[in-house]
């Protein structure tokens, strides 16, 4: 009954300055408090090393692809000695490239499901991408395309089938990257969806389709959520779900029993007011991890 918070300070996958501190934001609003007091024991392990991108000026042109490599190999090998010692881990982002680690991590050995929360698909390659950010490419380094300094994470290939992962609150891609994301058999449920069908039942769905699964990882990347209610991200989408959904979303997947791991990435506390964004991501947490209301 262990919860392991493992801080990853990394802001090399993207351009903005800010998200770096996102362990921090999460920490000053309580995660840890939050979490033991739904009776968890919960153990902070700090911060994995991350080079400071401020002294990285010779990467800059590769887009930090070998710092962002070594980090993401830290990041594996935490997600596999928490698996291993029974303890589900909370990886603090951080900006999303780090999720080729973390879910590279926990997913070694059962069969192993992911709800990926976001704006964006981030299922670019270095050819489809407009930005050249490696945050935009994690989910299609986890599902072997890309880079293979990325592909090839903590062991060689591939991670996940794309019938191991369901996308939730899509509204922005990129031109190539959507024509690979229809061709990709991963199932994509997007605002339309959830306007049109409600969270409800996109949640319950999501989750039948994962039912022979024994562990669920959530990537919860708090672009996905409406920048009215989650200003502190770096890259905003408007038209997002809105806090009440994303709780459904996170109750409904703790009462599945599968939720084993997660990620709460792209926090950017330098853009938000009082670190609300932060306040909502534990909020989310507790959720997912059986809080419940009554
Ligand atoms: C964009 C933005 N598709 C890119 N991606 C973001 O840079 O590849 N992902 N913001 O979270
Ligand atoms: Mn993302
Ligand atoms: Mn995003
Ligand atoms: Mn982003």
């Amino acid at each position: 009954n262990g919860i392991r918070m493992i801080g990853v300070p990394v802001d090399l996958g993207q351009e903005q300055r800010g998200v770096d501190l996102g362990p921090g934001a999460l920490r000053y609003a309580g995660l840890s408090a939050r979490l033991s007091e739904l009776g968890y024991i919960v153990e902070d392990i700090g911060n994995l090393p991350v080079p400071v991108r401020d002294v990285l000026g010779a990467e800059r042109e590769l887009r930090y692809l070998p710092s962002i490599r070594q980090v993401c190999d830290t990041v594996y090998q935490a997600g596999r000695s928490a698996v291993t010692q029974g303890v589900m881990p909370i990886f603090m982002g951080g900006d999303h490239s780090m999720a080729i680690g973390s879910i590279g991590g926990v997913t070694d050995e059962e069969p192993s499901a992911v709800i990926w929360v976001d704006a964006h698909g981030d299922y670019n390659t270095p050819e489809s991408t407009l930005t050249g950010n490696i945050h935009g490419m994690a989910l299609a380094a986890l599902l072997g395309e890309g880079f293979p300094e990325l592909v090839n994470v903590g062991r060689v290939g591939a991670k996940l089938h794309a019938s191991d992962i369901i996308l939730i609150g899509l509204r922005e891609l990129d031109p190539q990257e959507k024509l690979r994301l229809r061709g990709s058999g991963i199932k994509a449920y997007t605002m339309r969806d959830i306007d049109e069908r409600g969270m409800a039942a996109i949640a319950h769905e999501a989750l039948g389709r994962l039912a022979h699964r024994t562990r669920l990882h959530v990537s919860l990347d708090l672009d996905g959520l409406d920048p009215l209610e989650v200003p502190g991200v770096g890259t905003t989408a408007p038209g997002g779900i809105t806090y009440r959904e994303a709780q459904l979303l996170m109750e409904i997947i703790a009462d599945s029993g599968l939720l084993r791991s997660m990620d709460i990435v792209e926090i950017n506390p330098i853009l938000d007011h009082s670190n609300r964004t932060a306040k909502i991501a534990v909020e989310l947490a507790a959720s997912a991890f059986g809080a419940s209301i009554l």
